[in-house]
């Protein structure tokens, strides 16, 4: 098997920091070693087919975005990235596995959705990835399809208490997901906004002309989002089942997170860096038209408000346990654009897997979260979180070589073209500026990412298949 030694670098996991040389032998971490040790008399410096000097730089395990919608139906159009794009550029940005999910629409056999998504992922892909199962039609044929899921090594699905019409649940169906789901071992994955609430206050804001992209963010009050995120712990409570609320972005569901944890109940938060850095005002309230880039659910939190400072809090102490993306592009021409005088047919996501590590990395740079802390929520806590630590979210022996050797002397400027690589015709992460650079990408052992080349392949990516949560006990 060809080694590769990544010497000089300071190697940094959830729990601390230090200067070490790694062995790749093959897919896997071999060894860590004292810098500058032999193994029985052999310098491996010399030795190692390849050799990459991490002098200066922090060598991190690789990124697990556990939020992706590649190729999501949403909205009469799809997301503009699919598995070769979107995984692509996650590579590009210290990315090397995601989680996406497998859509059930209404009507269809859960089964029949999870092979369709194993159709489009196959051979497309240049880093791992694993499923998580979307249940759009929560009927007794698909509580008995998810009884299936531990098996196909899926571990987790999702409900959506928003969207009437199109992947919403109701109290009674989420009650019986949530019960199937406890007794399977299952993670419940739940979107969080009371949809026909949501429904009525859109209906009203349009009659009275209200029709741009920033009603999308009135219409999706934090309330909406408070009230289903404790609706949806309570429901958990009830039947045992552990809970993940994804996306996040109300400090209100904040609360209600922290506080159903405070009662030692399993029940975990996301967040995604647009709650962190973006707002209702400055990005969903630009002039024109120009807000739908940053359309999505849940929506940009007003900055007078603070909540995107609450959730950096949330994120330092643990009452947020991880970010991912909920990386779901669409272009304005095409796909936005549908929604110009009506902001309710705005297609909702935004695009961010390639800018994850970076956006979060700031965060050091600010001093708003540690170092170890970035390694924890970008990479240990999504691989502990889904099943896939020890394999993925670590760098120790026996360990994937999913490897970032990050520059924090570098700098990454976001903007368009030639600087991103997702599949989009905008960014909307235009204009912002990281103190620190992904210079070198391994994934399985196999460097993807170098120096500004990609040297990936698509299919080299696999399916990974999950472990439950291990979290619990
Ligand atoms: N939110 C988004 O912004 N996009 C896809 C689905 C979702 O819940
Ligand atoms: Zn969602
Ligand atoms: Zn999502």
């Amino acid at each position: 098997m060809p080694t590769t030694f990544i010497t000089g670098g300071t190697v940094v996991s959830a729990t601390g920091r230090t200067a070490a040389d790694i062995l790749v032998d093959g897919e896997r971490i071999a060894a860590l070693l004292e810098p500058g040790s032999t193994v029985l008399g052999t310098d491996l410096a010399r030795t190692a087919d390849t050799v990459i000097d991490a002098t200066g730089k922090y060598v991190v395990p690789g990124g697990i975005d556990a939020h992706t919608h590649m190729s999501m139906p949403f909205g009469g159009t799809t997301a503009s990235d699919d598995f070769e794009t979107g995984t692509r550029a996650a590579a590009w940005g210290g990315t090397t596995t995601i989680i996406d999910f497998a859509v059930q629409k209404f009507g269809e056999r859960l089964q029949d959705s999870l092979a369709t998504w194993h159709e489009m992922a196959a051979g497309q892909c240049a880093i791992d990835y694993g499923f998580h199962q979307i249940v759009g039609d929560v009927n007794d044929a698909s509580l008995q399809a998810l009884r299936g899921l531990p098996d196909e090594g899926i571990t987790s699905y999702k409900l959506f208490m928003a969207y009437p019409g199109v992947f919403y649940s109701d109290d009674a169906q989420i009650l019986r997901a949530m019960q199937t789901g406890a007794s399977t071992g299952l993670m419940t994955m739940m979107h969080a906004e009371n949809g026909p609430a949501i429904d009525v206050l859109v209906g009203q804001l349009l009659e009275q002309g209200k029709t741009d992209p920033y009603y999308h963010g009135i219409a999706r009050a934090w309330q909406l989002e408070e009230e289903a995120t404790h609706r949806a712990i309570m429901l958990a409570d009830l039947t045992g089942a552990p809970l993940y609320v994804v996306h996040v972005s109300a400090k209100q569901a904040v609360a209600q997170v922290a506080s159903a944890r405070d009662r030692g109940r399993n029940v975990f938060g996301e967040t995604c860096p647009q709650y962190l850095y973006l707002s209702l005002e400055e990005q969903l309230g630009a002039p024109g038209f120009e807000g739908a880039k940053w359309v999505c659910s849940t929506p940009l939190r007003s900055r007078a408000e603070h909540h995107q400072d609450h959730m950096w809090q949330a994120l330092r102490t643990n009452d947020i346990q991880m970010v991912a993306t909920d990386h779901c592009p669409f272009c304005m021409k095409g796909q936005k654009d549908m929604g110009v005088g009506d902001f309710s047919k705005i297609p909702n996501g935004i695009g961010s897997v390639e800018h994850r590590m970076d956006l979060m990395y700031q965060g050091v740079v600010e001093g708003r979260i540690s170092l170890e802390r970035w390694v924890e929520i970008t990479s240990t806590t999504p691989a502990r979180m889904f099943g896939l630590y020890g394999r993925k979210g670590v760098l120790a022996p026996g360990a994937d070589a999913d490897v970032v050797i990050y520059d924090p002397n570098g700098h990454t400027s976001i903007g368009l073209g030639k600087t991103h690589h997702m599949n989009m015709d905008h960014s909307a992460w235009e204009g912002f500026e990281i103190d620190g650079h992904v210079d070198t990408v391994l994934s399985r052992g196999k460097v993807v990412v170098d120096a500004g080349e990609y040297l990936g392949r698509k299919g080299d990516g696999r399916f990974v298949r999950r472990d439950p949560c291990q979290y619990l006990i």
